[in-house]
C-alpha cells in the first residue's frame, strides 16, 4: 500500500473553453476558437466546435455534488476572458454571478478553487490587433488580470496565470493546430515573450492588489531524453528542455530567463523586442507555486538536416521513437511513468524545492462505448491502470523529498478536445452528447473515489 500526505489535493482539472458550452451567447465575445471553427468548421473533428462542449454552464452545481460525492477535495478550471471582459474593458455582469456562483458552490461543497485565467482563448477582438505578437496584449491581460482578483478574490487563495502557455506559442506559430496557424519563427519568439512578460505583469497586479492567496503557472513539462550520448543528441536534448521546459520554468521559478536561451536566440537573430524594466519585473515576482501538467516525455534526437538560423522546431530537434516505448494509440503519446518520477526530483533539484502539483495527468482514449458493462458503466481499467502507474513514481519523487501537494487529472467530465472535438474522452464521467450532456460515471471514477478515502492504495 502507498499513501500520501494528508491534505494532499486530490481533484480534477478542466478548462473554461473546453466545458462551459454558451460560447457565443449570455454576453460572451468569441475567442479565436470560436471565430476559427466559424470560419473552418471542417479542421474540426466531426465538425464539433466550441458552442456547446460539455455545457457546464448550466450544469455545474450538479457536476459539483458528483465532485464531492468522489471526494475531490480540488478543482481547477479557468475564466473565460471574453465571457468576463467581452470587449477588454467592460464587465458583463452575468459572468460575475455566474463564476461566483460557480467558486461559491465549489467551496460549500469543500473543494478549492484553483482558478486559471487563459486556457488557449485569446479574444477575437485583441486577435485581430495581433494577440500576443502586440504589446497591447500584455495591458490587456494585466487589465483582465486585476478584474479577476478584485471581483473573485474574496473566494479564490489559489490562482494560476497561464495554462501550458508554451502550447499557444507552438502550436499557433510553428504547428499549424492552434489559430493562426502559421510557421514563424520570429513570430512565435515574440509571442512567447509577451506571453511571458503578460504573467509577469498579472502576478505584480496580484502582488499589488493585496490577495489573500497564493498565485502560480501551470506549465506542461515534457522532460527530453536523448537518443544517444552522441554531442548532437545531447545538444538537441539541450535545446529542446531550454524551450520547452525552461523558457517559461526558469523566469517564473529562478527569475530568470535562462542565459543559454537568450544568447541561442541572439546568434540566430531572434532576439525578442522588449522593452526597458521587463527584466527587473521578471527578476521581483516569482511564482509561489507550480502546477506541472505532465503526459509524456520528449525523445529527441539531432536533426536530420540541421538549419541555422532555424526556421522550424525540427530544425533545432526531432523526435525520434524510443524502441521500448508504450504508446496510447488514441492520442500518439508515450506513456512513460518514471518521467513524472524526474519532473518531481528535477523540482527539487533545480527549482529550490518550489511547492507544486500536478495540474494535469490523464489518458484519451476513444470509442469508449465498446467498453461499456450492461449497466452502461464503461469500464476503462486502462485509465486507472495509467493513474496508478503514475501516481507510484510520483508517490516516490515525494517520499525522496519533492514538495508535491496534489494530483490532479484530466478530466472530471469528458470534454472538449481543440480540433480534435470529443475524439478522445478523459474524464471520471461519460458525457453523452446525444442525450443532453447525460453524466455516467465509469469505473475509473469509483476507483479514483477509494483511493481518495485511502490516501493512496
Ligand atoms: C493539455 C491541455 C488541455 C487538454 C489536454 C489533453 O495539453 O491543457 O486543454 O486538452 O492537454 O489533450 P488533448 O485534448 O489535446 O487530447
Amino acid at each position: 500500500m502507498i499513501q500520501f500526505p494528508e491534505n494532499f489535493l486530490w481533484g480534477a482539472a478542466a478548462s473554461a473553453p473546453q466545458t462551459e458550452g454558451h460560447s457565443l451567447s449570455n454576453g460572451k465575445s468569441p475567442s479565436t476558437w470560436d471565430q476559427w471553427f466559424s470560419m473552418c468548421p471542417e479542421k474540426f473533428n466531426q465538425g464539433q466546435g466550441p458552442e456547446t462542449t460539455s455545457n457546464v454552464y448550466e450544469m455545474y452545481r450538479q457536476d459539483i455534488e458528483r465532485m464531492a460525492t468522489l471526494g475531490l477535495n480540488s478543482y481547477r478550471t479557468s475564466i473565460a476572458w471574453t465571457r468576463l471582459l467581452p470587449d477588454g474593458q467592460t464587465i458583463n455582469q452575468e459572468a460575475v454571478s455566474f463564476y461566483r456562483d460557480y467558486f461559491q458552490t465549489l467551496k460549500r461543497y469543500g473543494i478549492e478553487p484553483i482558478i486559471n485565467l487563459f486556457h488557449f482563448d485569446m479574444p477575437w477582438w485583441l486577435m485581430k490587433k495581433g494577440g500576443w505578437e502586440t504589446r497591447i496584449s500584455v495591458d490587456a491581460f494585466s487589465t483582465y488580470a486585476a478584474t479577476a482578483f478584485q471581483l473573485f478574490g474574496d473566494l479564490v487563495t489559489k490562482w494560476t496565470t497561464f495554462n501550458e502557455p508554451i502550447v499557444h506559442i507552438e502550436s499557433g506559430y510553428l504547428q499549424g493546430y492552434h489559430f493562426p496557424a502559421i510557421v514563424d519563427m520570429q513570430k512565435a519568439v515574440q509571442v512567447g515573450y509577451h506571453t511571458l512578460i503578460a504573467h509577469f505583469r498579472a502576478v505584480e497586479k496580484f502582488r499589488a492588489a493585496g490577495i489573500n492567496g497564493e498565485i502560480g503557472i501551470i506549465l506542461n513539462i515534457s522532460p527530453a531524453y536523448a537518443r544517444s550520448k552522441s554531442p548532437s543528441d545531447l545538444e538537441a536534448k539541450k535545446l529542446a528542455d531550454l524551450i520547452s521546459s525552461k523558457s517559461f520554468l526558469d523566469p517564473c521559478v529562478l527569475g530568470e530567463i535562462p542565459q543559454e536561451l537568450k544568447e541561442y536566440l541572439n546568434r540566430a537573430g531572434l532576439s525578442p523586442v522588449t522593452q526597458k524594466g521587463d527584466q527587473k519585473l521578471i527578476r521581483e515576482n516569482p511564482v509561489d507555486f507550480l502546477g506541472i501538467n505532465y503526459y509524456q516525455p520528449m525523445r529527441v534526437k539531432s536533426p536530420e538536416c540541421p538549419n541555422f538560423p532555424p526556421t522550424t522546431l525540427s530544425d533545432i530537434f526531432e523526435s525520434y521513437d524510443w524502441p521500448e516505448r508504450r504508446v496510447n494509440p488514441y492520442r500518439g503519446w508515450e506513456i512513460y511513468p518514471a518521467g513524472i518520477y524526474d519532473v518531481a526530483k528535477m523540482i527539487k533539484e533545480d527549482y529550490r524545492n518550489i511547492p507544486w502539483y500536478i495540474a494535469e495527468n490523464g489518458m484519451g482514449v476513444a470509442d469508449e462505448e465498446r467498453f461499456a458493462d450492461e449497466a452502461g458503466v464503461i469500464q476503462d481499467d486502462y485509465r486507472i491502470d495509467f493513474m496508478r502507474e503514475h501516481l507510484l513514481q510520483l508517490h516516490k519523487g515525494i517520499s525522496e523529498g519533492s514538495n508535491c501537494f496534489g494530483y490532479h487529472t484530466w478530466t472530471f467530465v469528458d470534454c472538449w478536445s481543440w480540433l480534435n472535438g470529443y475524439r478522445n474522452r478523459y474524464g471520471f464521467y461519460k458525457v453523452d452528447l446525444m442525450r443532453d450532456y447525460q453524466r455516467t460515471i465509469k469505473k475509473s471514477g469509483l476507483w479514483f473515489k477509494d483511493m481518495i478515502r485511502n490516501r493512496g492504495f
